[in-house]
């Protein structure tokens, strides 16, 4: 059990393309697990390893937040899509602030497990909002990217006071 420290917007750490994964070990697989620790510690429904500052492409999920259904996303490719969808997305990242995001309603992705095994899922309604939403952090964009200016900036300016705050307490 190991719970990782969540990079806060603005983070140039969460800027960067992130490497896809070339080993899938039990390093990693550890990793993974520290990931989910993480997720549910946070009360969130998905992690993308740039979030904890690991620039590579992995991706937890729950959407049901019980465990029955974790999902693991390793080296994800949306191979189709259609449809037009969108709900007030908020991010562990961006704790606060939430934002109407467009996002597509139907997704199907193909990604490896923490086998290494490949597979496709299908999904809709908040899982495929969500696989969105976390392949964006693996190439360095949040749901703020997807906004106004005005709104991004407002955001931002809120974040860097909560950072501060953050900062001053653990002096
Ligand atoms: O916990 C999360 N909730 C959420 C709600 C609406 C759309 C996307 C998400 S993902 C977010 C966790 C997170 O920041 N993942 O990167
Ligand atoms: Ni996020």
């Amino acid at each position: 059990m190991a719970v990782l420290n969540v990079l806060i917007y603005p983070d140039d750490h969460l800027a960067q393309v992130c490497e896809p994964v070339t080993e899938i070990d039990d390093a990693l697989r550890a990793f993974i697990d520290d990931m989910f620790d993480t997720m549910y510690d946070h009360e969130g429904i998905g992690l993308a390893a740039p979030q904890v500052d690991v620039q590579k492409r992995v991706i937890t999920m729950d959407i049901e937040g019980d465990k029955t259904n974790q999902i693991v996303l390793i080296n994800p490719e949306i191979i189709a899509s259609s449809g037009e969808t969108g709900i007030e997305e908020g991010c562990l990242s961006i704790p606060g602030a939430r934002a109407l995001v467009p996002r597509k309603e139907f997704v199907t992705v193909k990604a490896l497990n923490r086998h290494g095994e490949e597979f496709t899922l299908e999904a809709d309604g908040l899982l495929a909002i969500c696989i969105q939403h976390e392949i964006d952090h693996l190439n360095g964009v949040l749901f703020v990217d997807h906004i106004s200016k005005l709104k991004r900036d407002r955001i931002r300016e809120k974040m860097l006071k909560l950072k501060k705050q953050i900062a001053r307490a653990k002096e």
